[in-house]
């Protein structure tokens, strides 16, 4: 009972400070880019974009719109200007306008590199995740399989992720799982593991400071970094795909993937993008601890 009413008090003041928070903090850019896809259903479009000044150097990212409306009439190829708006904890597409077109650049070809010779393959729920070797925040060598005893919620992201709606939601989600992990006995041994797909920047003192700043309790929550070939290749297992530009390695395109992953090693549950809840998290890790 008590969990619950702690559970119930962290909602309430969530709840609250989204509300106090107001558009005060909100921010405006202006976007020039070509729209390279579209997903209508999703209210999404991806962008390769030149730099926002003061917000991020140019990259492919996609953007949410919440007015479908603004989606008319937009194509890939056609070359836009846009506002980005970007909230504390949002970020969208406010306006969207045609300002010209553009032949869309044919994608790299395939090299064939060791994801390739490995015959990649989506892990399904079950199976055993194979092992990996990284490095984490204090520069210490781990394994995957060291976590072995532990049940984990690992999620993968970049700390230099520009958008408030992406990999900054994964940290603030696994920031709030933390007291509610702490205060329930049946979640005693649940470890969260953020790993970097970004060693190039996300060297061990930086994922460290990261980890500072989201005032995560580093008993509990590791955050992992390795070889960048590796990270890769163990993060496409789980659905996570990494594209990073040919003339900067640092433009980063990449969708999201949080997964469980039991005390034995073997996946769980996916969840895929940013519209999970650290509650429904919460309550499927008490369902498969109870059911195991
Ligand atoms: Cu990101």
């Amino acid at each position: 009972m008590r969990v619950q009413v702690g559970l119930v008090l962290v909602f309430v003041v969530a709840a609250a400070a989204a509300a106090c928070r107001g558009r005060s903090d909100e921010r405006s850019y202006d976007l020039h880019g070509q729209v390279l896809s579209i997903e209508k259903t999703q209210k999404q479009l991806v962008i390769k974009h030149d730099e926002i000044k003061g917000l991020m150097p140019a990259m492919t990212m996609p953007y949410t719109v919440h007015d479908e409306r603004l989606l008319v009439g937009v194509a890939p190829g056609d070359l836009i200007d846009a506002t980005l708006v970007v909230e504390t904890n949002d970020a969208y597409l406010r306006t969207v306008r045609k300002v010209g077109q553009a032949p869309l650049e044919p994608p790299p070809p395939e090299k064939p590199g060791p994801v390739a010779r490995s015959g990649f393959e989506l892990l399904r729920p079950g199976e055993e995740v194979p092992d990996a070797k990284f490095v984490d925040q204090d520069g210490r060598r781990r394994s995957f399989s060291g976590f072995r005893g532990s049940p984990l919620v690992m999620t993968f992201i970049y700390t230099r992720c520009p958008l408030p709606t992406f990999c900054p939601l994964m940290d603030r989600h696994f920031a709030a799982m933390q007291k509610p992990l702490e205060q329930d006995p049946a979640l005693a041994k649940v470890h969260l593991v953020t790993v970097s797909f970004d060693p190039k920047t996300d060297t061990p003192p930086v994922l460290k400071k990261h980890a500072r700043e989201l005032k995560a309790d580093l008993s509990r929550w590791t955050f992992l970094t390795g070889d960048r070939d590796e990270v890769d290749q163990f993060a496409m297992r789980f659905g996570v795909s990494i594209a990073r530009a040919m003339n900067d390695p640092r433009d980063i395109t990449h969708n999201l993937r949080t997964v469980i992953v039991d005390a034995d090693g073997k996946l769980v549950k996916t969840y895929t993008g940013n519209d999970w809840s650290p509650e429904q998290v919460l309550a499927d890790l008490r369902e498969g601890i109870r059911g195991s």
